[in-house]
């Protein structure tokens, strides 16, 4: 399929059968993927598993929770965190991404750094997640493209010291739409496949609350960046702050990140239902049940021109008979 920009796309994640990626499971749902970061500092489970021993049992029971892949990270990105160098970032998932892949376990690299991406490959990793979307290292497309692997592009605005001062949107929709547009045509001039670009509107990355949410209702808009076929959409939710906010206390108290499990599982179940490509979460058995259930939700709808609800917000029908990306 050929979307807007003139490139051969890759398989819209809004139909019924969801893009495929060669050494990724195709089970024909939204995947999930479970995380490990290998960090002493992330905001939602810093330090569980900083240790590499830790780090692989850790992601060998995410698997036999029912990940369909692991994201290995070194580098906190919670809001406020200062930046370490790429030896310490290789040394912290190295190991990690070698013991997965010597067991077969489907990998990406949550980096940043073009560095750490290649090495990370060599060791096996067969996706590479990159929240900035290529800009944080210019050099990152050009090896992505080199490696031929699946590249996730992820909306960002700059490095997470001082993201929330640039959280500043009028139409925080159209504006992501937009700049991931722009990042998804640099990546693709400078050798990256078109058919292996994931887009992710980077929920909690320069967004406030109320951004996550319209984005989250949104995710076909997103997705489509202004072309005729969507791109697969990762999408992050689990344990951010936004939902923490949403189910606070009276008194304004977020609740804990570890106590926002629960929602974590009913965003899986909506985006999955709208056709997101992927999930990113923490804890994994609740979410693969979540996709699951999503995936029998949309299978069941096909071919009822009424059983869609298209972008939630809009309040569309959906096309197709199923929820649209
Ligand atoms: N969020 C975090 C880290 N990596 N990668 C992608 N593609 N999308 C995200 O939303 C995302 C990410 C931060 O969350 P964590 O510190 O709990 O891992």
């Amino acid at each position: 399929m050929v979307n807007e920009m003139g490139h051969v796309g890759p398989q819209a994640a809004g139909q019924a059968s969801a893009p495929s990626f060669a050494g990724l499971a195709d089970p024909g749902r939204c995947l999930v993927m479970g995380v490990i970061n290998v960090t002493p500092d992330s905001f939602s489970d810093g330090g569980a598993w900083y240790g590499a021993e830790d780090a692989i049992r850790h992601g060998l029971e995410l698997v036999a929770a029912g990940a369909d892949i692991v994201d290995v990270g070194g580098e906190s990105t919670r809001p406020g965190a200062q930046r370490i160098s790429a030896a310490e970032e290789l040394r912290r998932v190295g190991p990690v991404i070698s013991a997965h892949a010597a067991e077969g376990v489907p990998v990406s690299v949550d980096t940043m750094r073009a560095g750490v991406a290649e090495v990370a490959v060599a060791a096996g990793a067969r996706v590479v997640n990159d929240v900035s979307g290529g800009l944080a290292d210019p050099a990152m497309p050009r090896l992505v493209g080199k490696a031929g692997v699946p590249y996730v592009v992820m909306h960002w605005r700059g490095h997470s010291h001082d993201m929330h001062s640039r959280a500043v949107y009028q139409d925080v929709v159209r504006e992501v739409r937009e700049e991931l547009r722009g990042r998804v045509e640099t990546v693709i001039a400078e050798g990256v496949d078109p058919r292996l670009v994931i887009v992710d509107p980077g929920l909690g990355f320069a967004k406030r609350p109320e951004h996550n949410w319209a984005l989250l209702t949104h995710l076909g808009t997103v997705a489509d960046l202004g072309g005729a076929r969507p791109f697969p959409v990762l999408v992050g939710a689990s344990r951010k702050r936004f939902l923490g906010r949403l189910l606070g206390s009276p008194n304004g108290t977020p609740r804990s990140f570890t106590a926002c499990d629960d929602a974590t599982v009913a965003v899986t179940a909506l985006a999955a239902a709208a056709g997101a490509w992927c999930v990113r979460v923490h804890r994994v058995a609740p979410n693969a049940d979540a996709v699951r259930v999503a995936a029998a939700w949309r299978q069941a709808g096909l071919g009822h021109a009424d059983a869609g609800f298209g972008d939630v917000a809009d309040g569309a029908s959906a096309g197709g008979g199923h929820v649209n990306l």
